[in-house]
């Protein structure tokens, strides 16, 4: 079923919906090894095993999100990757911001956050032949009406509740894919995040801040200087070195919350 109101030349013109699915995740990639073309959407209204990212699991509860899944085919390396999530990311934040007039903020690499709190989270996965990627999966998940969340989990929200009324999760679905096209396409050609690092940094939340960071080893605390043309979040540490940390198994919090 399309989606009516795109502006698209692909992002979203052939679409899949469930009712029901385990993720759609998995059943994008499923979709991609099948050979749909670039900018496939997969929907559904509630996933019973939505993924987060390093195996956590993302609550989807049926009728007030989006659990959506974009399937990409862009001719770049594996280490490329992440920078697609970064747009997907910063797509989704104006999306928001348009549609519903809430400030919404980006906490690096790619959580959305409203009102100092997680409104969506985004878990891209690939498929890699050689050096380059045979096909992307951009996993988006976006609170929207939820009214309970923050009761599961004290650090999410829904724009609902930052917002108090409830939103056309449809017209956030149209908005993101309308902008995300255009990003996507000003990353194609330049091959890294120069023409959108701009929007990127004045949306970044933790830019210019302290925050805490752990990986598997330890847990520090440094000053966020920068974000990098390839997405790498440029810190300094208490004994005044920079060092350049990458998307992938750290954890970035505030030094009081969880921004
Ligand atoms: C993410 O992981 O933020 C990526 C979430 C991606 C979800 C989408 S939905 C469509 C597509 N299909 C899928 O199966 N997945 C994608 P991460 O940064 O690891 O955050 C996961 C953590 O966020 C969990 O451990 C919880 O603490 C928290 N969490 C779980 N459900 C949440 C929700 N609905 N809203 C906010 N936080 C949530």
């Amino acid at each position: 079923m399309k989606i009516r109101g795109l502006e698209t030349k692909y992002i979203g013109q052939i679409v899949e919906r469930y009712d029901e699915i385990d993720s759609t995740n998995i059943r994008a990639k499923e979709w991609a090894k099948s050979g749909t073309p670039e900018g496939s959407i997969v929907l559904a209204e509630s996933q019973s095993a939505g993924k987060g990212r390093l195996g956590r699991t993302w609550l989807s509860p049926k009728g007030t999100g989006i659990w959506m899944s974009i399937i990409l085919r862009p001719h770049i390396s594996p280490q490329q990757i992440s920078q697609v999530t970064l747009v997907a990311g910063m797509s989704m934040r104006r999306a928001i911001s348009e549609v519903t007039g809430l400030e919404a903020k980006i906490k690096w690499p790619n959580d959305i956050i409203v009102g100092e709190k997680k409104v969506c989270g985004i878990l891209t996965e690939m498929a890699a032949r050689a050096n380059h990627a045979e096909y992307v999966v951009v996993g988006i998940g976006v609170n929207v009406n939820d009214e309970s969340l923050d009761e599961a989990i004290p650090h999410a929200t829904s724009l609902a509740l930052e917002g108090g009324c409830a939103y056309d999760r449809e017209q956030i679905i149209i908005q993101f894919a309308n902008i995300f096209e255009g990003y996507y396409e000003v990353f194609l050609n330049t091959g890294n995040l120069g023409g959108l690092i701009k929007e990127y940094k004045d949306n970044c939340i933790n830019l210019g801040k302290q925050v805490r960071i752990s990986n598997n080893q330890e847990e520090y605390i440094a000053y966020v200087e920068d974000i990098d043309v390839d997405g790498s979040l440029i810190i300094k540490k208490a004994d005044g070195r920079c060092e350049t940390i990458f998307t992938g198994e750290v954890s970035v919090r505030g030094l009081y919350g969880y921004v």
